[in-house]
């Protein structure tokens, strides 16, 4: 049974997590033999948490990164010897496997690893003597002083650094509950490869860390395609519909089957984010039928239950500038610049001056944190289908195709899709 990892972007909103929970249930239910798990590679907001914990499931857990670890290659050994047995014991298992270490026990506890160099020293040290063996000692008798010790979480390239350093056959391994296995060098002859599936992003910078590692086995997305080169066919589908989920329940529907109730709130939940209650532009039918599927299936009233969701997210004024704008913020590259594209939702743009120049100055602060030539935030009003655009100092200010509301920032009536409506203009703009 294999481990599939299904993960959206960083920075993850009701899209990335919904479409994974949501796939992860089907291909869970397609190809039982595997085992597919959703996660998340970023922390989530504050409203994000919040929407999720009434959705009532198991949020998708935090995943660091997908390099590959000790724990993917260690072995537990087949064979259990304890520390007074004789060596002839060991002889037995060595006629038939040949192994290079073997775990030692005391008592049912862990002793030690037993490495064919032990056993060879002493062999060639009684035949130096004696020419002949004299007595058959018992395992501890023999068994030398241990290396050092390898958390199972630690790197594969690490670990086998410290084996090759240690001039030891092999290192017992060790959780945070004790040992749990060993390694030898025969473990670090292939550098196993983690399964990923990518939801709702296909750009490696936007992915889990240590995607280039990984072995990306399918992509489910609506993004402008930058993807990563895989190694083996992959499962693609890449549409430009409005979210990531209704591409999910597509899924499903591909597939002959319907989402349990609780599985459709999900997924209609990502999909009324992503698109705003089906009011952004990147909106489409295939998504309009989905979500009114989608409700029908989880008995909800689609309107208000968007309103209800939308409701939750507080006012900017409120929010801490710097997590506000970081918590969506996607990073591009175009002409050689680095951009930084923020979103943030907002039920109003009347109070825009009261905390415009705090977040200006942030959205700065960012810049030269990131190293980005240019960082910019998006403020959408999605009750009143208007966004407003603030701007880091720039020369591609002087292109975009927007009124000046004052210094670096700007009137975009009807915009509200970062994608398909500022992103465009975005490249437009550095590219002048
Ligand atoms: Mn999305």
């Amino acid at each position: 049974m294999k481990t599939i990892y299904i993960t959206g972007h960083k920075n993850p909103d009701l899209d990335s997590i919904c479409s994974a929970y949501g796939y992860a249930k089907l291909m869970n239910l397609q190809d039982p033999d595997n085992a597919y798990i959703p996660v998340r590679c970023g922390h989530l907001s504050d409203s994000t948490r919040g929407i999720l914990e009434q959705l009532d499931i198991d949020i998708p857990k935090y995943k660091r990164d997908v390099y590959p670890k000790v724990k993917d290659v260690m072995l537990s050994g087949a064979h259990r010897i304890d520390a007074d047995d004789l060596l002839t014991v060991v002889a037995a298992i060595y006629e038939k496997n040949n192994p290079s270490a073997i775990p030692v026990y005391e008592n049912d506890s862990f002793y030690g690893l037993l490495c064919v160099d032990d056993i060879t020293n002493w062999t060639m040290r009684e035949l130096s003597r004696d020419n002949k063996i004299t007595s058959i000692p018992k395992v501890r008798e023999i068994m030398t002083e241990q290396g050092p010790v390898i958390d199972s979480h630690e790197l594969f390239d690490e670990a086998k650094n410290m084996l090759l350093a240690s001039g030891k056959r092999g290192l017992a391994v060790y959780d945070e509950n004790g040992y749990v296995g060993f390694v030898t060098r025969r473990c670090f002859l292939n550098v196993p490869k983690c399964d990923v599936i990518l939801v709702d992003h296909n750009e490696s910078s936007q992915s889990i860390r240590g995607i280039e590692t990984a072995n990306i086995v399918g992509i489910l997305d609506h993004h402008r395609l930058d993807a990563i080169k895989t190694d083996q066919p992959v499962f693609i589908c890449s549409e430009p519909l409005g979210s990531t989920c209704t591409i999910v329940y597509q899924q499903y529907i591909r597939n002959n089957r319907t989402p349990d109730p609780v599985t459709a709130k999900v997924l209609l939940t990502g999909l009324i984010s992503d698109t705003l209650i089906l009011k952004s532009p990147t909106t489409t039918g295939d998504d309009v039928v989905a979500a009114h599927v989608l409700a029908s299936i989880c008995r909800i009233d689609l309107e208000q239950y968007g309103l209800s969701m939308f409701s939750r997210v507080k006012g900017l004024k409120e929010r801490d500038p710097k997590s506000a704008i970081l918590s969506d913020f996607k990073t591009y590259t175009e002409n050689g610049i680095r951009i930084g594209i923020g979103q943030c939702e907002v039920t109003t743009l009347d109070d825009l001056p009261d905390y415009m120049e705090e977040y200006a100055a942030t959205l700065d602060e960012i810049r030269s944190m990131q190293q980005l030539g240019w960082a910019i935030l998006m403020i959408t009003d999605v009750i009143h289908e208007h966004s407003a655009l603030l701007c880091t100092e720039h020369r591609g200010n002087r292109h975009l195709p927007y009124e000046a509301l004052d210094k670096n920032l700007f009137d975009m009536p009807d915009v509200m899709s970062r994608k398909k409506q500022l992103l465009p203009e975005i490249i437009h703009a550095v590219g002048e």
